[in-house]
């Protein structure tokens, strides 16, 4: 089988009840990029890449569809394989794993299509039908983030995830107590995501006022030096998301005992393709991690779903899902959502969703054909 068509589209994803806190951004619009593949035997394969803001990571919406417009011409006619299709585009394009991760995903989707499997089939089988999903709070007042806390503990989440930083880490420490007194007896686990947002004295401050509270500490510094220097002096686990860049980064910390989990992104690590490969080195030192992206609709949430389903239940902290900032579905029959703070597997070959390519208008560029 191989790729006979690509087409790219551009949608703009206003964000609902928005905006969307993180210690660093504000955001109140998106835009997707989606990529269609059509393949030799005329199955179609969908994959999206939705990078959060130009400053959330190394990524922009600009730049991946240039990304795409780059690879394509010399995608045509090539092997409509996972690891084929990586091969060739590296041989095209160095980095840019999140553009990479949109035909990575259309290729597993046209895959599993044409082989009547599902993608996390696909992806080595699927040992639940319901993975757990998990909600993250804002940058809110303590009163909010508790009030909020307390309404997604009686959907029935999980788990949390509050955003802080990039203000007084004493607000942050009441936050997290605020939650805490929420949730406390429940069984639902806390994380505390600082996107990078706090220096190596906010951690340290903020892990020291909250030793009582079973929390998880997610990304506080922007540099890996900044991790490893606090990794001894933090009474908490601490978790990489946004400096696990690639396979070669997750190695290496990893390798050196640096973190006790992952928020892991699959777009920004290259697709289904390599976040296999990071799931089964997570399993190797049996590290916890999520299997989320930055934002997207129904294609990214059903790969992210697809994967999280291969997970040991054990390891996986959840599947995020932007969805409740998002009006519609790309595909309303197959909608992927969380109800009780859990998400189904998508049925049916390949992801289990069709777009409704009519939504997006038409391509902003198309090869082959
Ligand atoms: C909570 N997320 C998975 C969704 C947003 O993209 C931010 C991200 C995170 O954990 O940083
Ligand atoms: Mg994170």
């Amino acid at each position: 089988m191989r790729i006979k068509e690509l087409h790219i589209y551009q949608y703009d994803l206003p964000v609902k009840n928005g905006p969307y806190t993180m210690s660093n951004s504000l955001i109140w619009a998106l835009e997707t990029t989606l990529v269609k593949l059509v393949t030799d035997t005329d199955i179609e394969g969908w994959g999206e890449v939705c990078p959060l803001s130009a400053t959330y990571e190394k990524s922009h919406a600009k730049g991946a569809r240039a990304a795409l417009e780059e690879m394509a011409p010399g995608l045509i006619g090539s092997s409509c394989l996972p690891l084929s299709v990586h091969h060739k585009m590296d041989s095209l394009l160095m980095g840019n794993n999140y553009a990479k991760a949109a035909v990575d995903i259309a290729v597993h989707d046209a895959l599993g299509k044409q082989l009547d499997l599902r993608v996390a089939d696909l992806l080595g089988g699927a040992v639940t039908e319901r993975v757990p999903s998990y909600y993250a709070i804002g940058i809110e007042e303590p009163e909010e983030a508790g009030r909020i806390a307390a309404e997604k503990r009686d959907v029935g989440f999980p788990r949390l995830q509050v955003k802080v930083g990039g203000r007084d880490p004493q607000i942050d420490v009441a936050v997290a107590r605020k939650v805490w007194e929420q949730i406390q007896g429940t069984g639902m686990r806390l994380a505390l995501d600082a996107n990078r947002g706090w220096t190596t004295r906010d951690a340290q401050f903020v892990s020291r006022a909250c030793s009582d509270i079973p929390l998880v500490i997610e990304q506080p510094c922007a540099t890996v030096q900044e991790m490893r220097a606090i990794r001894p002096l933090l009474n908490h686990p601490l978790y990489m998301d946004e400096t696990s860049e690639d396979l070669a980064s997750v190695v290496e910390a990893v390798g050196t005992d640096l973190v006790d989990g992952f928020g892991m992104k699959i777009t920004r690590i290259g697709g289904l393709q390599p976040m296999s490969t990071f799931r089964d080195i997570c399993a190797a030192r049996n590290l916890p991690h999520t299997c989320d992206d930055s934002w997207g609709g129904d294609v990214i949430a059903a790969a992210c779903t697809h994967i999280g389903a291969t997970v040991d239940p054990r390891r996986l902290e959840g599947v995020w899902l932007a969805q409740p900032y998002i009006e519609g579905h790309y595909d309303p029959e197959n909608a992927v959502k969380t109800t009780d703070g859990h998400i189904d597997l998508p049925e049916g070959p390949g992801l289990g969703v069709t777009p409704d390519a009519s939504l997006f208008g038409a391509p902003i560029a198309s090869f082959g054909g």
